[in-house]
């Protein structure tokens, strides 16, 4: 039994589902009872984070323990095949999307609104982004390839770059290797079906603010 703690418009929840769906594992999807960082949730998953992962009462944090732990538990379809080398450059390109591109998008979101947005600030990140996405560009694969672990938190990402080019009026950065590569990783089903959901749930939040 497979539970996974989640709420539809986090990037890392996001990411395992893709995982999730394309080892056609089936899964129950729960809100952090008492919500984030409640003393409630805390005494299930510690560090009060999400995504978190319930397995026969093994309890995860963090994509990438999560992932890896997926990967392993259930091998078909491996999603991180190869050499210790090629395992390495797909680790090297998912932690780099974690821990140097998505907190840069991630530190826009305050910027959100119009009446709360610091220009300045926008304009300083928005450079980092475009740095990180370059930087990123040289890590991604030249050819199509199978689906992988690395593969699964830079679509969802992209959609957040593109909802924040329109949202601060700017081209959208993500262009030449970036954009084929986002486009071939769209031809798997798992990525297609939670880009799509995804986006629903990204446009109804959008209604809130
Ligand atoms: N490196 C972590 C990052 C997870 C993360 O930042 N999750 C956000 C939601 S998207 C969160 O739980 N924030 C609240 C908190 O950390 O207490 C992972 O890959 O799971």
């Amino acid at each position: 039994m497979l539970t996974l703690y989640a709420v539809p418009v986090s990037l890392y929840c996001a990411k395992l589902r893709i995982v999730l769906r394309h080892k056609r594992l089936s899964f129950d999807e729960l809100p952090p009872p008492g919500g984030y960082g409640s003393d409630e949730y805390k005494k299930l998953v510690p560090a009060g984070s999400l995504p978190a992962l319930i397995h026969d009462g093994l309890q995860i944090s963090d994509s990438e323990a999560i992932g890896e732990y997926l990967n392993e538990a259930f091998p078909d379809p491996d999603m991180l095949p190869g050499t210790p080398a090629d395992r390495a450059k797909l680790r090297e390109l998912s932690r780099f999307h974690d821990t140097r591109l998505e907190p840069v998008v991630r530190a826009l979101f305050p910027h959100i609104s119009a009446n709360k947005r610091d220009k300045q600030f926008v304009e300083q990140q928005w450079q980092s982004l475009v740095e990180r996405l370059d930087q990123i560009e040289v890590l991604l694969p030249k050819n199509k390839r199978s689906l992988t672990l690395a593969d699964c938190g830079l679509p969802i990402t992209a959609i957040w770059i593109a909802f924040l080019s329109a949202q601060f009026e700017r081209e959208n950065p993500m262009d030449g290797l970036l954009a084929t590569y986002l486009e071939n990783l769209g031809d798997h089903q798992a990525v297609a079906a939670e880009i799509e959901s995804y986006q629903a749930s990204l446009n109804a939040w959008q209604k809130t603010l």
